[in-house]
């Protein structure tokens, strides 16, 4: 299977990616922990993307659409992958949508998290304590979320429009979204 997961920060993204990676024995490629290792890494790639990341932009579309494109053509991802963090803009809905076409290998499904903005907030605030992301003040969690509103969110009306969208209820523990979208994963696969 082909998947994105796609919601606004610490709508758990990440974190449910991992479970759903698990049980269909795919891939989850996080962009967002790719940028993380290269800036960890001190490559060019993770030179440019710090200063963007640091202040809650967005890295370049050509610098991000490069890294993603090389990922999806190793061997692993030939049967199947999640992406989580990526697509985010327009632009790099219609590279996926390049990149994916030679192989007749178009997308099953997008999930897409929902949570009320309260929890979003309180969510990343946690995590800013106990994990210090550089990302995670409260500053740059607002601008986050303003690029969310304004880049990211129209793209689940593209993936509406395909009849690909599945929108699930990422509030409440970690496990209970988990059990939710189990159940989209249990409808998709049957
Ligand atoms: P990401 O790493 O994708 O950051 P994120 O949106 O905060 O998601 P993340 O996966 O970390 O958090 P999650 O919601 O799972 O991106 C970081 C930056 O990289 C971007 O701002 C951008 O600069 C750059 N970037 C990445 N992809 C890009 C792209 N395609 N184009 C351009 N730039 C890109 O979880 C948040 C927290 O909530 C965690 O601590 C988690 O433990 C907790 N949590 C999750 N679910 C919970 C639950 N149910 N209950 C309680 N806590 C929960």
């Amino acid at each position: 299977m082909r998947l994105l997961i796609i919601g606004p920060p610490g709508s758990g993204k990440g974190t449910q990616a991992l479970h759903i990676a698990r049980r269909l024995a795919v891939p989850a490629i996080s962009t967002g922990d790719i940028f993380r290792a290269n800036v960890a890494a001190e490559t060019p790639m993770g030179r440019i993307a710090r200063e963007y990341m640091e202040a809650g932009e967005y890295v370049p579309d050509q610098v991000t659409n490069t890294m993603v494109r090389d990922r999806l053509s190793e061997s692993d991802c030939a049967s199947g992958f999640l992406l989580d963090g990526y697509p985010r803009t327009l632009q790099q809905v219609a590279e996926l949508e390049t990149v994916l076409a030679p192989s007749d290998s178009a997308l099953d499904a997008v999930i897409e998290l929902a949570v009320d903005q309260d929890v979003l907030i309180e969510r990343l605030l946690l995590r800013a304590r106990s994990q210090g992301r550089a990302d995670d003040t409260a500053e740059v969690i607002s601008r986050r979320q303003e690029l969310y509103t304004a880049q990211t969110a129209p793209l689940t009306r593209h993936y509406a429009d395909l009849g690909l969208l599945h929108l699930v209820d990422g509030n409440g523990s970690v496990e209970d979204v988990a059990a939710r979208i189990a159940l989209t994963l249990d409808q998709l696969l049957a």
